[in-house]
């Protein structure tokens, strides 16, 4: 098929070619996951977690899920933003419940026994999922590649974990020396991880800063604006035409100076951005993406309802993806989630 006849029929593309589209596209980040009773199945077969990103076959059908149960508008690949330092041959293991473990770097030494040369063919099995899944995905639905933005991948191989507040990366951060060597092979990493897999068949490609808003205002340029700067810059450079959504989750007022100076295509705004404000101030720049809080979602009703209605009205006449503003938890009923397509599936513009 043709790219302009692909973008005709998948409206999560058309919103990126400034098309009108009456009803707002949607998919719901980490859709896929362990409140599906489908997905814990595999999972428990899997033999860990990261076996399964790296069997193409289960991590297909993982992918697939969310959609056959609930039609999302677009299917992220189903990976993890680890899966990075593993290829750079940090040790990195899940541990079922409580999340990634990481052998902690401390030192330049250790940064420079990263090996990039390592990478891409450690991640052969993952570009291959993507390849399955372009030809495996319904006709209508986008294929979303992603990765961690450097400076939230860097966290977690800093701490060794997952953290509250990230005191050793932050000490990283202020000093500098060692956090500008990580960043420079993590920038190079995580553009050549993505373009392998807009090579396999990614359309749009989403980069994951969970972890941005921990920063003051200097560092957040250092460590977050510049080296997205330059991913996006690559990757306009190297395959024009593919769409990137940045998520600088907590970026607050920032919001603004990261869509004016990384030139991403379309921006994920948390649950705490104003939603008029981003209407007024994003909108006009960036295509739109967000922002039900998850807990919504885990609550549900008229609650749930009401606000996806706010949400619609206030970002819906506009270029706008809806999304939450952070990722499913587990506790979420899935008829939750079919309530809310059929919501928005009622909506339409004027
Ligand atoms: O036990 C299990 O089954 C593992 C749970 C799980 C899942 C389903 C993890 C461990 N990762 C994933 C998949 C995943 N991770 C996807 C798949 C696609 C989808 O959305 O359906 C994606 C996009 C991610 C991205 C990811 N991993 C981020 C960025 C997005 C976000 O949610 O903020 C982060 C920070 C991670 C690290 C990570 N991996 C897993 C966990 C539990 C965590 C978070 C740890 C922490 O809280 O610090």
């Amino acid at each position: 098929m043709t790219e302009s006849k692909a973008s005709q029929i998948k409206p999560l593309l058309r919103v990126f070619s400034g098309e009108h589209v009456e009803t707002p596209p949607v998919w719901l980040m980490r859709q896929a996951g362990r409140y599906l009773p489908e997905y814990r199945e595999i999972r428990s077969k899997a033999g860990g977690f990261l076996r399964m990103c790296y069997a193409p076959e289960m991590a297909e059908e993982v992918t697939l899920q969310p959609l056959r149960r609930f039609g999302m508008d677009a299917a992220i690949l189903f990976s993890d933003i680890l899966v990075v330092p593993d290829g750079l041959g940090q040790s990195v293991s899940f541990r079922e419940g409580e999340g990634p473990i990481l052998e902690p770097l401390t030192s330049m030494e250790d940064i420079k026994r990263l090996r990039l040369d390592r990478m891409t063919p450690h991640l052969r099995p993952v570009y291959e999922t993507v390849h399955r899944l372009q030809a495996s995905i319904p006709e209508t639905t986008t294929l979303i590649g992603f990765a961690g933005a450097p400076w939230t991948v860097a966290t977690y191989m800093i701490e060794g974990a997952g953290s509250k507040d990230y005191p050793t990366a932050r000490r990283w951060a202020f000093e500098g020396a060692l956090l500008s060597a990580l960043i420079e092979i993590l920038t190079e990493a995580t553009s050549r991880h993505l373009l392998s897999q807009i090579d396999e068949g990614a359309e749009v490609v989403q980069i994951f800063d969970t972890w941005s808003g921990v920063l003051p205002e200097p560092e957040f340029r250092r460590w977050v604006i510049a080296p997205f700067a330059k991913i996006v810059e690559r990757i306009r450079r190297e395959r024009p035409g593919v769409p990137i959504i940045g998520f600088p989750r907590g970026a607050g007022l920032l919001y603004q100076a990261f869509v004016a100076e990384t030139g991403v295509d379309g921006i994920g705004l948390d649950p705490t951005v104003p939603l008029d404000w981003a209407a007024k101030t994003l909108q006009p720049h960036c295509v739109l993406q967000g922002n039900l809080d998850p807990m919504l979602l885990v609550l549900g009703g008229r609650v749930m309802e009401e606000r996806i209605d706010v949400i619609l009205t206030s970002l819906g006449q506009g270029r706008f993806i809806f999304n939450l503003g952070h990722g499913i938890v587990p506790q979420t009923p899935p008829e939750h989630v079919i309530a809310l397509i059929q919501r928005l599936r009622a909506f339409k513009r004027s």
